[in-house]
């Protein structure tokens, strides 16, 4: 890289912070200056933008705007919260401790609770971590946007979950400090300062915290995190709100803010743990070498590029050709693939089978808390096998998902199987060095791909090493599948077009963005928006009467929303004009681009 181009990419990196970049809008709404173009990139370069945004997680913090994840105030709000914990771990009677999203936010409360209750059963003690997703299980797979604006039902929620508990350590996670589900729960923990101490993890400034009213509540979200900001003064409450800059596709926080929380809440829990069971006090050098160990592992994608471009290109050609892109996975990698392929639906308006993810053993393996979510959402590999295989050909990209330590004659069982519906079939697995366990079979696995990923990890392995294998993961599913979608044309610059307008959020962020698009004002941007959504060219007082709640109701069963009150606006035709331009044009990016000129 020259010297002006590097000058022009550290440029990049922190020209979000500056007060006049987008400033009316909150660091997780802000498009990301590095992924302008990302619409028009190619797959190597998508994959170094990705990078690149994910590398912004650990910014320095000198001279900066806003906190950073290893900022002195940010560490030292962790060693508390993490006390707080060991107190619990050595204490558990009547106790608990809840993680608690909506979203992402609330998958990594599962996968983060479901992983260190495992490390207390490996030790014999009894779980004291519980997860609560808004909308239930089901959550975990699906989106499910309507209950994260309740804030009534996350305060039930959380009610029920701690039925009897005298002591309850609640971390409520909002990316973008505004879901009102987790403004609910923490709102009970403030009234009961008894029986709760609350704990807010997001990634924006407080003063950034949504302060948009909620219909039936007193409070808004910013007005919950100014009452933490009080009682923090005294450590009954925590505020944890690191800026992890914006994400590559904007507001898409499933992307960083989802493994900034995961490398958050892991940190935490794994220095409780050390402090209760192995008597290592928890120190500020202690939680730094943990983030260390995180921001080193942002580098192990960066050395299989090419290997990685070759895998976007091959799920994009699948995804272009309208065929399937599945993931099978072992683990807590298992998991982590469900929860990407899901995350398309709401995220790119893919469609269900488009990506789906599977893992080894089922619920068996996942055991949430209400067990098997019935026949829509089937996740185990027999259910692949029987399902999903019979249909697939080359044209059908697999990738297989594990670590040496999962059970490789299985992999490679299954690989044989998949082998003869397709040779589209890949492998991404971690492995530590020096380990030549299973050896023989790993080079049959090798040979049925048309390619791996081997991760090398430095040998000995560490007890962080498990966490740094999904945190990797993660990374690497989520730019895998993000930049599929850019490839199959669902991006416009770094606007995802085809949001779903399912809840207040998207709601108001889908009429930014067709402000931002149209150049037209925000009243137009939203009558058309409505026109797009009750499917009408005149939008009557009784729609323009009715609350958002209404409105992202009546927005669940509809396709395409964003694009098409865009195209009315750009064009000034009809509903029914606008329908069939899209037909013509269903990469949205081209039809919004053949009327932009
Ligand atoms: C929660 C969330 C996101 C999802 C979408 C809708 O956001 O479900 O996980 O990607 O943006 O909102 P947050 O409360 O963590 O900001």
């Amino acid at each position: 890289m020259s010297g002006s181009e590097w000058t022009c990419r550290l440029s990049s990196m922190h020209e979000w912070e500056s007060p006049y970049y987008e400033p009316s809008l909150p660091v997780s709404e802000k498009s990301n200056p590095l992924t302008r173009d990302i619409d028009r990139a190619s797959s190597g370069c998508i994959v170094r933008m990705l990078q690149a945004c994910d590398s912004q997680m650990f910014l320095e913090e000198a001279g900066a705007t806003y906190q950073r994840l290893m900022s002195d105030e940010v560490v030292e709000t962790l060693m508390e919260v993490a006390k707080k914990v060991e107190l619990i771990l050595k204490d558990p009677r009547d106790s608990l401790v809840v993680l608690s999203g909506c979203g992402t936010s609330g998958r990594l409360a599962f996968l983060v609770t479901s992983a260190f209750n495992r490390a207390l059963k490996e030790l014999n003690q009894s779980p004291v971590y519980s997860y609560i997703i808004a909308g239930g299980d089901k959550a975990l797979f699906s989106s499910q946007e309507a209950p994260e604006d309740d804030p009534k039902l996350g305060m039930l929620s959380l009610k029920e979950v701690c039925e009897g508990k005298k002591r309850v350590f609640f971390v409520g996670i909002s990316c973008g400090l505004s879901a009102p589900f987790v403004a609910g729960q923490l709102d009970l923990c403030l009234q009961n300062p008894e029986v709760y101490t609350p704990v807010l993890v997001g990634f924006n400034p407080t003063h950034q915290a949504r302060d948009e009213p909620i219909p039936g509540c007193s409070f808004t979200f910013r007005s919950v995190v100014q009452r933490m900001e009080e009682l923090a003064k005294s450590k009954k409450a925590f505020l944890i709100n690191p800026a992890v800059g914006p994400e590559a596709i904007s507001g898409s926080s499933r992307m960083k803010g989802g493994s900034a929380t995961k490398i958050l809440l892991e940190v935490v829990l794994y220095a409780a743990h050390a402090a209760a069971f192995t008597h290592t006090p928890i120190t500020q050098q202690g939680i730094l070498q943990h983030m260390r160990a995180y921001e080193k592992t942002l580098e192990i994608p960066c050395a299989h590029n090419e290997g990685m471009a070759a895998l976007l290109e091959a799920a994009g050609k699948s995804l272009q050709r309208g065929r399937r892109v599945c993931y099978l996975g072992w683990g807590a990698l298992g998991v982590l693939g469900l929860i990407d392929a899901s995350e398309c639906v709401p995220t790119f308006g893919a469609d269900y089978e488009d990506v789906r993810g599977f893992i080894s053993g089922g619920y068996n393996e996942l055991k949430n808390n209400e067990g098997p979510l019935g026949p829509d959402f089937r996740i185990s590999h027999e259910d692949f096998l029987h399902l999903v295989l019979p249909s697939l050909d080359d044209h059908d990209m697999v990738l297989l998902i594990y670590t040496q330590t999962d059970d490789v004659g299985d992999v490679e069982k299954l690989a044989r199987r998949v082998r003869e519906k397709t040779s589209n079939l890949h492998a991404v697995y971690h492995r530590v060095d020096g380990d030549t366990a299973a050896t023989v079979q790993q080079d049959d696995i090798n040979k049925l791909c048309l390619s791996s990923l081997r991760i090398t990890w430095p040998s000995p392995a560490s007890g962080l090493l498990q966490m740094q294998w999904e945190l990797c993961t993660k990374l690497f599913l989520n730019a895998l599948s993000t930049g599929a979608h850019v490839l199959k044309g669902k991006i416009y610059q770094n606007h995802m077009m085809d949001l779903q307008v399912t809840n207040s959020k998207l709601y108001c962020r889908a009429t930014r963005l067709l402000q931002k698009l149209s150049g037209c004002p925000e009243s137009k941007c939203e009558e058309a928006l409505l026109k797009a959504v009750y499917k009408v060219d005149n939008v009557t007082v009784e729609i323009t009467s009715s609350d958002i709640s209404t409105h992202t109701h009546t927005a669940r069963t509809r396709t395409k929303v964003v694009p098409l009150a865009l195209v009315c606006l750009l064009t000034g035709c009809s509903l029914a004009e606008a329908e069939l331009r899209l037909e013509q044009q269903p990469i949205v990016r081209d039809a919004v681009e053949a009327c932009l000129s």
